[in-house]
């Protein structure tokens, strides 16, 4: 991708771990790189259609002034949320913040942290089998809705389906969705839960009835094993009630682990 640079931007403030620092203060050198696509803007020549470096570097200063943050870690991330936030375009940023007075008490150039952040797209699966399943499942969506860095961006039809995996249990109400999310797949797996225990579920029979369920199905092109998550969600592949709102969705998204579209996927499925 694209970048724009700021580098060495020079503001006092007043970050620090000792107190002393958070009252004299001292000299933070910091330098961004936003990365951006600048096509548009290169062929029309049209300021709006980039970043304007100049009200990023006083944006910048002015959040780095009216904060005390102990760690130029909590600066750095801080710093990065509200530019992704705020800035149109700007789709990931790696930003440097040296500190070249910091009380070490050795003889050396500056300390620094650099951290990378940027925008994903996540596709979460919803479905419900328990009481007002409706109700359930437009609470969840409304749950992320209201989820700081977290902008649902499309939500397919709601489905009813049959249950899938051999226990005996009511019809589901099934979908999915499109979330633009500054979270981690851990973050975003921790808040799921949260909207899921929002919605009193309780865990008894594994694949068993369930007032809400939020699955992540896929996100940017991750493929992750740990074990707590898997992604993409397992079995993808032989479930209608995931490939049907998926294809309405987003039928060209390519399977990471399978290497094949949506659409593919459905296909094959429906051909069986
Ligand atoms: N979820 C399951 C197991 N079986 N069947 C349908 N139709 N819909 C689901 O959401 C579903 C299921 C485990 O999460
Ligand atoms: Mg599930
Ligand atoms: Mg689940």
């Amino acid at each position: 991708m694209d970048k724009i640079e700021i580098r060495g931007l020079e503001i006092f403030a007043n970050h620090g771990v000792f107190p002393e620092e958070n009252v004299l203060g001292q000299k933070f050198v910091i330098s961004a790189t936003l990365y951006t696509d600048t096509r548009k803007a290169g062929l029309t020549d049209e300021l709006t259609a980039s970043i304007h470096y100049g009200e990023v570097s006083q944006m910048i200063t002015e959040f780095t002034k009216n904060h005390t943050f102990k760690l130029l870690e909590a600066l750095a991330e801080n710093l990065c949320q509200m530019l992704l936030e705020t800035v149109p375009h700007l789709q990931k940023i790696t930003l440097r913040i040296e500190k070249p007075w910091a009380p070490v008490g050795l003889p050396l150039d500056t300390v620094a942290v650099e951290i990378t952040r940027s925008w994903h797209t996540a596709y979460v699966a919803f479905g419900s089998n328990l009481g007002d399943k409706k109700k359930y499942v437009d609470d969840g969506i409304q749950g992320l809705r209201n989820t700081e860095h977290c902008t649902v961006e499309a939500v397919s039809e709601y489905l009813i389906t049959e249950p899938y995996g051999g226990v005996e249990q009511d019809n589901f109400l099934n979908g999915a969705l499109k979330l633009r999310t500054l979270l981690t797949p851990e973050e975003l797996l921790d808040r799921l839960h949260e909207l899921e225990a929002a919605a009193n579920r309780e865990r008894i029979v594994r694949w068993g009835p369930r007032t809400l369920d939020l699955d992540i199905l896929f996100y940017d092109n991750e493929i992750i094993d740990t074990l707590e998550l898997h992604v993409p969600h397992i079995d993808i592949e032989n479930r209608d009630f995931v490939l049907i709102p998926m294809n309405e969705l987003a039928p060209y998204y390519r399977h990471p682990v399978l290497n094949r579209t949506i659409s593919q996927l459905l296909d094959s499925l429906n051909n069986r």
